[in-house]
């Protein structure tokens, strides 16, 4: 009888992370349409890369036990909202606000919150978009809606958050005050270069609609 609870018990588990999966199935083929048809329309692409993975069990269960929810598969599917991760990053800050713009006009996706730390950046300097969305996945007898949280961010972001990551776990949490400090530089510095490289890309851009103007011009005399 035990034998055959845990196989039960093993059967709903791995239903519940293929959910998950399936889910970043989902968004990984609507962000493949965004952009193919954003190229198509616009002859630019706002999404440099997509990355997306699913939380570990181990991962999954210490964040249950750190924020003292119960543990069971509904509150553990209520309450921790970034099972499912996406990672998107764009060239530009303004390609972080477009992309959360066709997010919200996706029918089928709900925002359910929008945690913007661009506008509001941590305290140690992270920056990021954080969108979490309900995505609803097509089962073989029920639609399923599950939360995804999307992290958008511009290159120079993932550069700092992915080196602030690595120090926080190398020092076990407790990172030297002089590194939290120079960390917190860092992330001015990739805000600098993010405003920087956003205005020559406007100046180019704008270069570009004035020689296209003047080849319409040019060709209707
Ligand atoms: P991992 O390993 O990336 O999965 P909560 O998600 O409820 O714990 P919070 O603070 O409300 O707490 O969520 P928030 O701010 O949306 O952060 C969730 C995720 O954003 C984190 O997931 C990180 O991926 C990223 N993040 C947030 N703050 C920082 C930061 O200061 N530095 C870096 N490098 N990443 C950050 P996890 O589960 O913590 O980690």
């Amino acid at each position: 009888k035990q034998l055959s609870k845990l196989r039960a018990l093993k059967i709903e588990l791995t239903r519940f992370m293929m959910l998950y999966q399936f889910a970043l199935d989902e968004l990984n083929t609507k962000f493949n349409i965004l952009k193919q048809e954003f190229e198509y329309i616009h002859d630019y692409n706002p999404i440099e890369n997509v990355t997306s993975r699913v939380k570990s069990p181990e991962s999954i269960l210490k964040k249950v036990h750190k924020k003292g929810f119960e543990l069971s598969l509904p509150s553990i599917r209520e309450n921790i909202q970034d099972i499912a991760g996406v990672r998107i990053t764009c060239s530009f800050i303004s390609d972080i606000y477009e992309l959360k713009k066709q997010i919200e006009g996706q029918q089928d996706l709900e925002v359910v919150e929008i945690k913007d730390y661009i506008a509001n950046p941590k305290p140690n300097g992270y920056q990021s978009l954080h969108l979490i969305l309900r995505v609803p996945v097509s089962m073989s007898d029920r639609i399923e809606r599950v939360f995804v949280e999307v992290q958008i961010r511009t290159i120079a972001m993932d550069f700092w958050a992915s080196l602030e990551h690595k120090i926080y776990y190398k020092y076990n949490q407790e990172v030297p005050k002089h590194l939290v400090a120079e960390l917190k530089e860092a992330a001015h510095s990739a805000a600098q270069l993010d405003k920087k490289m956003e205005s020559i890309h406007m100046e180019m851009n704008e270069h570009k609609e004035a020689l296209e103007r003047k080849e319409e011009v040019q060709e209707l005399v």
